[in-house]
C-alpha cells in the first residue's frame, strides 16, 4: 500500500497501530482531532474534526486504504456522538467515494450486540441489540458501510472489537479480549486480501472463553493466535471471583448496559 489513512491515531488504538503499522504502507497518514504528537518518518499529520466534511475529502485524498478509529468511543452525549460517529461517517464515505473507495477498516463495536446474555453464542446473522447510543452509532455506522457497499461497491470490513488492550482487565474480558498483535494481524489480512466484500468480523483473540462465531470469515486468512485464558489465574488472584449476577458478568456489553442517557446540559 502507497498511503494508508488513520483515524483516531492519537487514541489508544491508534497510537498501538500507528507504532505496528509502520511498515505495511509506504506512508502513514494519521489524524485525530486531538494533537499528535512528532511526525516520524514516513508520517503524515493532518488534524482534524470528522465532523467538518471539507477537511475530511482533503484527508482521503491520495489514500489507498484507511483504518477507521476516530470517534467517540464510549456512552456520551449524543450531540458528541451524532458530529464523531454519524456525521464524521457520512463525511469519510463521501470522501471515499469521491476518492477512488479507497479500502475501509471501520472499527465497530460488541457494543452493537451489548445485550446478548454472556451464555449466549452468537455470529453474524444474529439481530443487533445495541446497549446503549454509542452501541446504536455503531450500528448506523455498519448499515452505511453496507449501503455505500451496495449502491458503489465500497468495500468495508465491519470489526466489531471486543476488548482491544494490551491485557483483559476484568472476567468478562477472558471471552471479549483482542491483542494488539491479533488486531495487527487481522489488518494486514483486510488490506492484502484480493476480494473483501463487506463482512462483520468479530475483533476477537483465539480466546476459550469468547461469544462469538468468525466461521463465515476464513477466507480471509486471519488466524488470531493469543488467547485471554492465560490471564485468569492473574484474574483470580487481583480481582477476586466475579459477581455472576452482576451485568459485568451477565450481558456481552458488561456494564455498558447500565449506561444512562447522558443530558445535553
Ligand atoms: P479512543 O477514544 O482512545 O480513540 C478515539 C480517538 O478518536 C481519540 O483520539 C479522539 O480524539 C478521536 N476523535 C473523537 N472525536 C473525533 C472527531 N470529532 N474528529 C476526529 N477525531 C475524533 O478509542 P480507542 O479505544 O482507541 O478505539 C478506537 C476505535 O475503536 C473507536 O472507534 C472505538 O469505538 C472502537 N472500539 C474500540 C474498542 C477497544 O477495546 N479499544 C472496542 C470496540 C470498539
Ligand atoms: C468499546 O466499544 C469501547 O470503545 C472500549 O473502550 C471498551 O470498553 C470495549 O468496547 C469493551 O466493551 O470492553
Amino acid at each position: 500500500m502507497k498511503r494508508l489513512l488513520i483515524t483516531g491515531a492519537a487514541g489508544a488504538l491508534g497510537r498501538a497501530m500507528r507504532v505496528r503499522l509502520a511498515s505495511s504502507a509506504e506512508t502513514l497518514r494519521l489524524s485525530d482531532i486531538s494533537d499528535l504528537g512528532a511526525a516520524g518518518p514516513n508520517e503524515e499529520l493532518m488534524q482534524c474534526d470528522l465532523g467538518d466534511a471539507d477537511a475530511v475529502h482533503r484527508l482521503v485524498e491520495g489514500c489507498d486504504g484507511i483504518l477507521h478509529l476516530g470517534g467517540i468511543s464510549v456512552e456520551d452525549k449524543f450531540s458528541k456522538i451524532l458530529n464523531a460517529n454519524l456525521l464524521g461517517l457520512y463525511n469519510l464515505y463521501e470522501a471515499a467515494r469521491a476518492h477512488g473507495h479507497p479500502r475501509i477498516l471501520f472499527a465497530s463495536s460488541n457494543h452493537t450486540v451489548g445485550f446478548y446474555r454472556q451464555d449466549q453464542h452468537i455470529d453474524v446473522t444474529a439481530p443487533m441489540r445495541p446497549d446503549g447510543l454509542y452501541g446504536v452509532s455503531k450500528c448506523f455506522g455498519e448499515a452505511l458501510a453496507r449501503m455505500y457497499f451496495e449502491k458503489f461497491g465500497q468495500e468495508t470490513a465491519l470489526v466489531r472489537i471486543g476488548s482491544c488492550m494490551e491485557k483483559p482487565s476484568n472476567h468478562r474480558m477472558l471471552s471479549s479480549w483482542m491483542s494488539y498483535s491479533d488486531f495487527k494481524l487481522l489488518i494486514d489480512c483486510v488490506f492484502r486480501a484480493p476480494m473483501l466484500g463487506c463482512p462483520i468480523i468479530w475483533g476477537v483473540s483465539n480466546n476459550d472463553a469468547r461469544w462469538w462465531d468468525n466461521s463465515h470469515a476464513t477466507y480471509l486468512g486471519w488466524k488470531p493466535q493469543d488467547n485471554a485464558e492465560s490471564y485468569r489465574a492473574e484474574l483470580d488472584a487481583t480481582l477476586g471471583r466475579p459477581d455472576p449476577t452482576a451485568p459485568l458478568s451477565l450481558y456481552q456489553g458488561g456494564n455498558f448496559i447500565m449506561d444512562p442517557i447522558f443530558p445535553e446540559k
